[in-house]
This record gives structure tokens, sequence and C-alpha cells, in this order.
């Protein structure tokens, strides 16, 4: 696809996408906080924050917080609507799949304490954002995969179910008419869903959930669940998290790399900057054709966002109300 396509395609489905936020806002909340520094004016707790228009997602997080829930279940609560949701195509039942016609999914989470659990490569399991959990929770180890994590969290009760919808079906086969497989990410057909949420005690979860590239090769892992690519949480500093081209983001380990120059004194605004920045910079030309998206929010409750291509768009939820906001973005060409 021409860049250019690419691109008008991108910014006519998310025009739609973006419309149906209960509040649609640019981020004309940035502002300089006293030392000067760039921060979105956003310190408010609990609050939480996800990747992309997911209102109903950030809604039921909300709720959980507002009932003086536990970040880990807020964004746990908030990540099962999008995976239960058939019309998101990258996550849970409904996501699109690899090449052969599987979708599988990947999916971690981290606490306020650094604990992290993750699955990858599932099929037949819709909430892997919970069998994440389990395995934080449940198991000596941080990391199931493929057959050994559905074993798991079949002996757990979890539900085995087709996760490939008729609509997914179809477009599949659309597809596989050309099996024109380009790493090349459409801006407009990836919605992922990372979370981070700051509950009434102040302490800081993540969750990251998908079903990663669309017709990718089997077997293929993406960044959302691979810690301190996809996501990374140090309940004394902050969070981050990931969307769009997960080789990208993996070879940059950018959740880590933005939660460490929070850590150093940068703003979530700043940090997701120079993450973009890096993985732009270690690219040539390449990111052109890719898009790569981060979300961060630190202590204090301030966030920040930043993209190479614009519509990347992220949610927060603070006091109950929902806004959507259209990311800044790398590439002004
Ligand atoms: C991946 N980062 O598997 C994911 C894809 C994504 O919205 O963000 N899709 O590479």
């Amino acid at each position: 696809m021409k860049r250019r396509n690419f691109l008008q395609k991108a910014s006519l489905s998310t025009i739609g996408v973006v419309a149906s936020a209960s509040v649609v806002a640019c981020n004309t909340d940035k502002e300089k906080n006293n030392s000067g520094r760039i921060v979105n004016s956003t310190s408010v707790k609990p609050i939480v924050i996800a990747t992309w228009n997911v209102p109903n997602a950030t809604a039921k997080a909300w709720e959980v917080l507002h009932n003086r829930g536990t970040s880990l279940d807020a964004v746990e609560q908030g990540c099962m609507i999008e995976e239960a949701d058939v019309k998101n195509s990258s996550v849970g039942k409904g996501g699109l799949p690899d090449r052969d016609g599987n979708v599988t999914l990947d999916a971690c989470i981290m606490d306020k304490d650094g604990n992290y659990g993750a699955v990858m490569c599932v099929q037949n399991i819709i909430h892997v954002i919970s069998l994440a959990r389990k395995v934080m929770e449940g198991t000596p180890h941080v990391i199931l995969a493929g057959e050994g994590a559905e074993k798991f969290g079949y002996d757990l009760g979890f539900k085995k179910e087709n996760l490939l919808t008729e609509s997914s079906k179809k477009a599949w086969k659309k597809w596989k008419k050309t099996s024109d497989y380009k790493p090349i990410i459409n801006i407009e057909n990836h919605d992922t869903i990372g979370m981070l949420a700051i509950d009434i005690n102040g302490d800081i979860s993540g969750a990251c959930t998908t079903s990663g590239l669309s017709y990718k090769m089997a077997g293929r892992v993406g960044d959302s669940p691979i810690i301190g690519s996809g996501l990374f949480i140090d309940n004394e500093v902050g969070g981050a998290t990931a969307t769009g081209m997960g080789e990208e983001v993996l070879k940059t380990v950018g959740s880590f790399l933005i939660v460490e120059l929070m850590r150093q004194g940068k703003t979530p605004q700043e940090a997701c900057e120079e993450a973009v920045r890096r993985v732009v910079k270690k690219s040539g030309d390449r990111y052109k054709d890719f898009q790569v998206g981060f979300i961060a929010i630190n202590k204090q409750g301030e966030t920040g966002a930043y993209c190479i291509h614009e519509w990347f768009s992220y949610t927060i939820n603070k006091q109950g109300e929902n806004k959507n906001y259209k990311s800044a973005y790398y590439n002004k060409a």
C-alpha cells in the first residue's frame, strides 16, 4: 500500500473511531509545570489511561477504582471488556487470525509489587489477561506459552472456545487471495489495549492484551506480553505501555525505557517522546511505514502519550468521565 493511501485510510477510519468516544478532546491540555517541563495536566487519582478509544474498558476500570478496588483488579476487568468485544479485531474474540487462520492471543499484567505474569500464543481462551494474572499469582513462573498456557487455563476452569468470528474468517479468506503480507501496521486497524491505573491508595498496575499483528506467521509473539516492551510498571515511579509494531517496541524495550526516563526526572510526556524518537532513530527510514504509540503515567498521576504517525488516540477516565485524546506525533511530513 502506498504510504499516502495508508495514512489517508488511517485518518478516514479513525475519525469514525474517535468520534464515538464519550468526549473527544485534542491534547490541548498539555502545559508546562513549575519547572518548565512538559506535562499533561491530569494529576488526579484514582485514574485510568488506556491505548486507543476504549471508553467501555476505561469506564469499567474506573468503576472498580471508584469502589475502592485495587489498580490490579481495575486493569484486569477493564481489559476483559475489550477481550469480549467481537468488534475489536485486535484483541480477544474477533481478533484477526494468523496466516493459517488461527487467532492467537498475547497478554501480560504487572502489579504494584513488580510481579509480572504473561501468556503468549494462546488459542481458544478469551480472557488471556485473567490467565496471565493466574500465571503471576498461582505459579512459580512468569510466562506460559501455547498449549501449556491453555492447559493451565482449562485446568482452572477457563472455557474453551473458538475465537475466530465469521467476520474475521471472512477477512482472513479475503486476505488469503493475495496473501500479501508486509510487516506494515495499518494504523487504523490495530487497537491492542494497554491500560495503566492508579488506585485510591496511589498504587499503580498495568495490563496489556492483544491478538497481535493480523496474518502474522504462526507462532509469532509481539511486544505486548513481554515485560519492559509492551508494559512496565514500577510503583515507585510510574508505568508505560505500548501499541503498534511490536518488533520495533521489542528492540528498544520501550516501556521500560519510559519508566527509567521518568525515574531520571522526565515527565511522562517527555519520556514517551524520547522513546518514540529512539524507535524512529533505530529504524532508519522504515518508521515511515509502521506505527508505534506509547502512553505513560507517573506516581503523581500525570500522563503522557506520543506516537510516530498521526491518529493514535488514548482514553483517560478520571472522576468517572471518559475522554478520548488524540496523541501528539512525531512524523509531521
Ligand atoms: C503486537 N503491539 O503484537 C502488538 C500489536 C498492536 O494494536 O499493538 N496492535 O505487535
